[in-house]
């Protein structure tokens, strides 16, 4: 007697109805005939019903204990092999030094048969290991049999679950995918590999091994970070592009870090090796612009033939910072936008493979950010696969005071990725696991994660000591035969190959490192710029000569301001239904475009509607862009009757119009602004820009500001255009809302605060070309206009950080006519005093520098005060690079004047630290410049509003008070 429903599981269901057709009949005739009055019973439902109704039945039955232990016996064997498909890769033999259990587990699951007692826990014993059982389909280990005696099922299972491959997937919640899988590892006999195929791998192997002997044997006290006891990582990286490339990608982009990236440039890239070898002769000297950065950070960009499928391949690895993992979003993002630019909506054509180290990818965060991304529409490239290189340690570090999970790559779970554990010493079930998981990636567009679970032969890097603190793995790693030489041996012994063959093909490679080294030492220079991994070809000529240093003017006619305002006012489609509150926005919107005005929203829509006009891709991506955090934006229409409707007048604004997208993100930033750095990396003509919730949010993302966005030209010579926009402002809102630490930014300019610039033709674009990031506050919506435009229409490309506003978006005075925008005009970096100060510099007392939204409050106290003759307010649109031409014009401008810096932040936050001293060179130190502001804070506000009010009002006492610094002097 048992209880069916709570038993059956939908997949041990779907192998009951083979076993049960026969013995059901007679289970069910039996009881028919017997069944004792008050036996809870029910009629049972056909076979061929579905499993919902089937799983609802609940009957007790009573039958023959013959019949019983027949059905019995079927279900235990089934649970028996759902048991290896879910547990089996716990006994798997994964770690190749036969040390510590790659789950971190040495205990064996009861459910998995290692020995015949454990047959009890399931109800069978020895004497049914003969029986024969009929297999449920959601196995494949049968091949053409349907049933099998419980020994071989017992034997292939453990064929297939408990080998060399370790399958972790029962998690994964769709049925055809884990099918899939169950077919490419259960089938008998699919592990199969021709002579020709164990040979090319042995080749493979060859050169893995002996690039890094060759590097040891001519530097041997440089750290290169090698592959040692992951040697199988080359083969296995050529074996996902050649299958990749099989299935019709041309086009691979990847992120690693530092373990074996030396190999893989010479192996996989296929880099020149003496340009390799070439940047360990230190005699060298950069020859680019820049710093530079060490050898294995750099990035790089190859096209070739594939010599598997005789198809153009082209490889890109992405540079990275020492900063483990944070390449990874980079390389998504770079990967989204080659997809998007040659129109591969699917992922057919360009994908993407993540390395990670066992530690890194267990410990980082940002791996689990990336991971959210892969599946949202903006964001998903198609499937990405992961390789971990798993040498079972993280520098001194053992894996089991580094993670609480069993497995390195269990973040990987979460998006249901298939994982597949290998032991690294079988090369051929490395190589195995890796066309699955490119098989994968083509067939289901999803992530899939190969865990080469290995070892790593010496220290962290050739110079380190491993014995300090690994001392038993350590002894255990000096035994251990390299795979190379294991599988060698292998082959010889099944005659695929003889000594004489292999150690000419070992002899072959040597050679060709030998002559790529002479080769190295004519190299006299070393050309970062064979370093790149996105090119940008023709952007920096013009006609073949190289691209002038100036900007044209970034107006635009009345006619397009028109068009663009209209459209932004309307819903362009028909019959759609918008809320009632954003038609008044809009309505208000069209009367502003009727009185040729301009806010914050209409600025903006002006610079993107008018550079896709120009066939400039444009891309907004953040948290809650599309209508924007402070429902000011509103890019996405949404129709209030039907789910999921929705319009982007942005792409109903021009025939032939470059696209728009607009996304909301991901609760995340690290992640998703290390996407759109590498989204901006792919193309200079696109303008990519992230916006954050509120400006301080950009911590959560310092790692790729600070490797990536400020010092990346100088480290890699790449340009990137990417825009921040942070929200900012001290508005009463507390610490957490007020400010996107400006000084941060500042702090991290590269120009000399004590040296005052020469002042050549151009000066403004040559001054933004040497900066390494341009950083503006703008206090109008054309400037802000302006400066989006400006970003598209310079010969070169700077990241762009802009402090926007909050209550700028909807104050009466932040608005600009069209007439500062038409054709002739160009971005302010400085807007001078244009009232009656201007009109009589010399009889001017003080001026009042200052940035951004505090100019409002400035100028409203100054009328109130009645000091409009007594006062100048000079506003610095772009901080950084500091415009110390117009700037020393305005305090020649002002003789008798007293400079003042005035801000709203923090005396420790905000500007002052950054432009007091380039102020002090520009006036060449003649006269102080005074502080009005807040005092230093440790918080970057208050929390409370009454405070908030009075220390606003204290600063602008000081900012008019003209005897305040009086006794200062
Ligand atoms: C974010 C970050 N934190 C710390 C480090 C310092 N660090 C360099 S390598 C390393 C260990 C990495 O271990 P693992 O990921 O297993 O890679 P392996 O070196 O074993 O290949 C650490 C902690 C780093 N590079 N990046
Ligand atoms: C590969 O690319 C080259 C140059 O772009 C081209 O000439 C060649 O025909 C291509 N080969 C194949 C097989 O597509
Ligand atoms: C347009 O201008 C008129 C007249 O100056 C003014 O009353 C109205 O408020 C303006 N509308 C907007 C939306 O700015
Ligand atoms: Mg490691």
């Amino acid at each position: 007697m048992f209880l069916l429903s709570s038993l059956l599981e939908q997949e041990v269901l779907l192998g009951l109805q083979t076993v049960l057709d026969r013995s059901w009949d007679i289970f069910f005739r039996n009881a028919n005939a017997g069944a004792a009055p008050g036996t809870a019973y029910q009629s049972p439902p056909p076979l061929s019903t579905s499993l919902s109704t089937l799983s609802q039945a609940q009957f007790l039955v009573q039958a023959q204990p013959n019949v019983d232990k027949l059905v019995e016996d079927h279900l235990a064997v089934q649970s028996l092999i759902r048991a290896y498909q879910i547990r089996g890769h716990h006994v798997a033999q994964l770690d190749p030094l036969g040390i510590l259990d790659a789950d971190l587990d040495s205990s064996l699951p009861a459910d998995i048969v290692t020995s015949t007692d454990k047959l009890g826990f399931y109800g069978l014993d020895e004497s049914d290991l003969d029986k024969v059982f009929h297999l449920p389909t959601t196995t494949f280990i049968g091949g053409n049999e349907s049933a099998l005696p419980l020994r071989e099922i017992i034997r292939r299972l453990e064929m297939a679950y408990c080998q060399h491959i370790g399958v972790e997937f029962m998690f994964i919640n769709d049925l055809e995918q884990c099918q899939w899988i169950r077919q490419k590892f259960e089938t008998p006999g699919i592990m199969q590999f021709t002579n020709e195929e164990k040979r090319t791998l042995l080749a493979r192997l060859v050169r893995s091994t002996r690039f890094e002997e060759f590097l040891h044997r001519k530097w041997s006290s440089e750290k290169r970070f090698g592959l040692e006891g992951c040697e199988v990582l080359i083969p296995a990286l050529k074996t996902i592009i050649d299958k990749s490339s099989e299935k019709g990608v041309d086009y691979v982009i990847m992120g690693m870090p530092h373990r074996g990236r030396l190999n893989v440039l010479a192996n996989v890239i296929r880099k020149e090796l003496e340009q390799i070898f070439c940047q360990f002769d230190s005699k060298l000297e950069a020859a680019d612009e820049g710093s530079g950065d060490v050898k294995y950070h750099l990035g790089m960009y190859h096209r070739r033939i594939n010599r598997v499928t005789d198809r153009n391949i082209t490889l890109s690895l992405v540079a990275n910072p020492s900063h483990l993992e944070a390449a990874d979003p980079v390389v998504q993002g770079k990967t989204k936008a080659e997809q998007f630019y040659c129109g591969d909506t699917e992922g057919k054509k360009v994908m993407s493979i993540l390395l990670h180290g066992d530690a890194a990818f267990a410990g980082q965060g940002i791996v689990y950010e990336t991971f959210h991304l892969s599946d949202l529409p903006s964001y998903t490239t198609h499937g990405t696969v992961h390789v971990v290189v798993n040498n079972q340690i993280g520098f001194t570090t053992d894996p089991r005071m580094a993670r609480s999970s069993p497995y390195p790559t269990d973040v990987a779970r979460v998006v249901n990725a298939p994982i597949f554990h290998v032991n690294a010493d079988d090369p051929e079930a490395v190589v195995y696991v890796c066309n699955v998981a490119a098989e994968w990636r083509s067939t289901f567009h999803k992530d899939v994660v190969v865990d080469l679970v290995c070892y790593r032969r010496n220290g962290h890097n050739e110079m380190d000591e491993p014995m300090f603190t690994q001392p038993l793995m350590y002894k255990q790693i000096r035994k251990q035969k390299p795979v190379l030489q294991k599988y060698a041996e292998l082959l010889i012994s099944q005659g695929v190959v003889n000594q004489l063959e292999y150690e000419e093909e070992i002899a072959k490679y040597d050679k060709i490192c030998e002559e790529a080294h002479a080769r190295s030492k004519d190299e006299k220079i070393l050309h970062i710029k064979h370093w790149l991994d996105s090119p940008w070809p023709g952007f920096f000529t013009l006609d073949g000569q190289p691209r002038s240093m100036t900007c044209p003017s970034t107006g635009l006619n009345e006619e397009d301001l028109t068009h663009i305002g209209q459209v932004a006012s309307s819903v362009p489609v028909e019959d759609f239904t918008i809320h009632g509150g954003l038609s008044r926005i809009l309505k208000t919107r069209g009367e502003m475009v009727k009185n040729r005005t301009v806010d914050w929203a209409l600025a903006e829509y002006m610079a993107f509607g008018s550079l896709l006009k120009e066939g400039i891709h444009i891309r907004l991506s953040g948290q809650d862009v599309e209508r924007g955090t402070f429902s000011h934006r509103h890019h996405v229409l949404h129709d209030q009757n039907v789910d999921k409707r929705i319009c982007i007048p942005m792409n109903h604004l021009w025939p032939n119009q470059a696209p728009y997208t607009v996304c909301n993100s991901s609760l995340s930033e690290y992640g998703v602004l290390g996407f759109e750095l590498g989204f901006a990396m792919a193309s200079p003509n696109a303008l990519v820009l992230w916006e954050a919730q509120f400006g301080d949010f950009h911590n959560t993302a310092q790692c790729i500001i600070d490797q990536f966005i400020c010092p990346g030209q100088a480290k890699w010579v790449r340009q990137n255009g990417i825009v921040l926009l942070l929200p900012h402002g001290m508005e009463g809102m507390g610490p957490e809302h007020s400010s996107a630490r400006p000084e941060r930014f500042l702090q991290m300019c590269n120009d000399d605060p004590d040296v005052f610039p020469k002042l050549l033709d151009d000066f403004d674009v040559r001054q933004l070309y040497e900066c390494n990031w341009i950083v503006v506050n703008c206090s109008t919506p054309a400037n802000f206009f302006h400066v989006l435009r400006r970003q598209i229409l310079l010969p070169f490309r700077k990241p762009l950080i802009i402090f926007t506003p909050k209550s700028l978006l909807r104050h009466p005075e932040a608005r600009s006519s069209f007439d500062d925008m038409l054709p002739g005009t160009h971005f302010l970096r400085v807007i001078p005093d244009s009232g009656p100060a201007a009109q009589n510099p010399e009889q001017v007392k003080r001026v009042l520098f200052c940035t951004g939204k505090v100019y409002y409050d400035l100028t409203r106290e100054r009328k109130a005060r009645q000091m409009e003759a007594d006062v100048a307010i000079t506003r610095v649109e772009q901080l950084s690079p500091f415009p110390f031409d117009l700037l020393q014009k305005e305090a020649q401008k002002y003789p008798a004047a007293e400079l003042v810096w005035c801000q709203e932040e923090h005396k420790n936050q905000g500007y002052y630290d950054y432009v007091k001293p380039r102020l002090r060179t520009t006036i060449n130190r003649a006269k102080p410049v005074w502080y009005a502001g807040r005092e230093p804070a440790a918080a970057p506000a208050t929390g409370n509003k009454k405070t908030h009010l009075t220390e606003l009002q204290r600063l602008l006492d000081t900012a008019f008070n003209l005897d305040a610094f009086k006794d200062l002097a």
